[in-house]
C-alpha cells in the first residue's frame, strides 16, 4: 500500500514536472505590454501534513503610472486551510478587505479567497494605490490536514491602470504533494504499536533507544512525547512516565 502510494506520487510528479515541476510561476497579464512583475512562488513541493506550506505572491509596479482597483485572488484545495495571511506594501503592513467565497463557487473542490487592496470607489474604505516603483506582497500560511497529490493552478489578479483594466493568471499549475506524518493523534506511542494508546512498552523502546541498543527510532514525533521539539530525551520518558503513572496529564497532539 505504502509502496503503491510512493510509486503514485513518484507518477505524478513525473507527469507534473513535464508541466511544472517547480515551485515557481510567473503571472500572465492580459492585456500583454504592460510592465507590472507578478510573481508566485510556492515553498515547497514535497510536504508532509505536519508541515507549513508557503505563497508567496509579489507585485512590483515597474510602470511609470499607479495602478488602483487592485484585488488579488486564490483558489486552494479544500482540505487547505490558510493559517496566517500577511499584505505588505513596500514591506509595511496596509488594511485590506479579505474574503472567502463559497467552496466550489469557481473550481470544484477548491475554495476561494479573495484580498482587496484598493477600492476604486472607496466606499469600504480601502484605498492602497499602486505607485511607480511599489511593491506588494501577499504571503500566506497554509496547513493541510489530509495527505494527497494537489495542484495549485488558478490564481488571479485585477487592477485598474489609466482608464483599463487588466487581469492577470497564472502561467502553469503548480504541483504539491502532502505526505501523511508519522505521528497519529497524541504523542507517546514510541515502538508504533497498532494500539495507539501509549503503554509501558513505549517507555521501555526509549529507554532502549537512549541507553541501550540505539536501533532508530520508527517515528521520532512520537517519541517526542513533551513536544520540545527535535531528538527525543530523557524528558520524554520522564512525561510519558507521568502520563502513565503519575498526575496521568494528556499528552500533546502531534506537532
Ligand atoms: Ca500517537
Ligand atoms: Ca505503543
Ligand atoms: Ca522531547
Amino acid at each position: 500500500m505504502v509502496k503503491e502510494n510512493k510509486f503514485r506520487n513518484f507518477i505524478f510528479i513525473l507527469l507534473l514536472s513535464l508541466i511544472a515541476a517547480t515551485t515557481y510561476s510567473a503571472e500572465i497579464i492580459v492585456p500583454s505590454g504592460t510592465n507590472v512583475a507578478l510573481d508566485y512562488q510556492i515553498s515547497a513541493v514535497l510536504l508532509k501534513t505536519s508541515d507549513t506550506l508557503i505563497i508567496t505572491r509579489e507585485l512590483v509596479n515597474n510602470e511609470s503610472f499607479s495602478l488602483t482597483g487592485l484585488y488579488i485572488s486564490e483558489n486552494l484545495p479544500f482540505p487547505f486551510e490558510i493559517v496566517t495571511q500577511t499584505v505588505e506594501l513596500n514591506h509595511a503592513a496596509i488594511d485590506y478587505i479579505y474574503m472567502e467565497a463559497l467552496y466550489g463557487m469557481i473550481i470544484h473542490g477548491y475554495s476561494t479567497f479573495y484580498w482587496l487592496i484598493d477600492d476604486p470607489d472607496g466606499s469600504p474604505g480601502i484605498n492602497n494605490t499602486i505607485y511607480p516603483e511599489d511593491t506588494l506582497n501577499l504571503v500566506l500560511k497554509i496547513t493541510c490536514s489530509r495527505e494527497g497529490n494537489y495542484e495549485l493552478s488558478e490564481h488571479t489578479a485585477s487592477f485598474y491602470s489609466e482608464g483599463n483594466s487588466y487581469f492577470t493568471y497564472g502561467d502553469s499549475p503548480l504541483a504539491i504533494i502532502f505526505e501523511a506524518g508519522c505521528c497519529r493523534g497524541t504523542t507517546g506511542n514510541v515502538d508504533c504499536s497498532e494500539i495507539e494508546e501509549p503503554d509501558i512498552s513505549d517507555i521501555t523502546r526509549l529507554i532502549d533507544y537512549l541507553y541501550l541498543s540505539h536501533v532508530p527510532l520508527c517515528c521520532v514525533e512520537e517519541a517526542d512525547a513533551n513536544t520540545s521539539g527535535g531528538d527525543p530525551d530523557i524528558s520524554d520518558i520522564t512525561r510519558l512516565i507521568d502520563y502513565l503513572y503519575l498526575s496521568h496529564t494528556p499528552l500533546d497532539n502531534c506537532p
